[in-house]
């Protein structure tokens, strides 16, 4: 009989300016909060282990995250996120409700609205000041990023999450969207983003999924 215990694919032996980026975090998040048991299988990022040939079969873009529940394999952050909050019944409405596609278009709206110029800012926070062209493209990203927070910010003017009232899978994807922006300016005047991301960044099961990845893998894992 297959295991059903969720493996979640995750990385280990990552730069310190990469701990709490990687999206494998979302994945883990999501089964914390969801209470849904699970394990890990350490990739170590920096020596390129998951660029494995055998890793094609759970992620074709040998990316993070990956999981493989008892020989379904998935990949995508917001996929995988989705998945496991439909696995638990919990904070997902069910499928093919129509609030359930107003949920969806909270991932949508995080992995494609969002997060793009902000991980750009991100990234762009870690290259060397004198990088060619650095300046403007940091111009561009943060103005489209400022842009893109205006408009969350003000949808949490009537509600306290994405969906509504009750934190829900997706804030899992966007509030994790939103710690790439580690340049503090990014979030000035965007009050009420910056008290969205502090009461999901602060729910217990964030810290755990935070800590899992800073440890990485334990010295006495197999
Ligand atoms: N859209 C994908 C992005 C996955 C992705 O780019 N993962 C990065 C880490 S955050 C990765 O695996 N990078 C390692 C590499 O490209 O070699 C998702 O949300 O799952």
């Amino acid at each position: 009989m297959r295991d059903r215990t969720i493996t979640i694919y995750a990385a280990t032996n990552l730069p310190p300016m990469l701990i709490g980026a990687v999206r494998d975090l979302r994945a883990v998040w999501a089964a914390e909060e969801l209470k849904l048991p699970y394990h890990l299988h350490w990739l170590d990022a920096q020596n390129g282990e998951h660029r494995a040939d055998w890793f094609r079969a759970f992620n074709p873009f040998q990316k993070f995250p990956a999981i493989d529940d008892g020989g379904t394999a998935l990949f995508e952050s917001g996929a995988i996120v989705a998945y496991l909050a439909d696995k638990a019944r919990r904070l997902i409405p069910p499928p093919g409700a129509l609030e359930r596609t107003q949920h969806d278009q909270w991932i949508y709206a995080a992995v494609n609205t969002i997060e793009p110029s902000v991980f750009d800012l991100f990234v762009l926070g870690m290259m060397p000041p004198d990088m060619p062209g650095l300046a403007e493209r940091r111009e561009r990203s943060m103005q489209q990023a400022k842009e893109r927070l205006g408009a969350l910010d003000r949808v949490f003017h009537s509600r306290a999450y994405t969906t509504g009232d009750d934190f829900a899978a997706a804030d899992i994807v966007m509030a994790h969207v939103l710690t790439f922006g580690r340049d503090e300016s990014l979030f000035d005047g965007l009050d009420m983003v910056k008290d969205y991301l502090r009461r999901c960044t602060a729910r217990p099961a964030y810290q755990r999924a935070l800590a899992i990845q800073t440890a990485g893998k334990p010295a006495n894992a197999a």
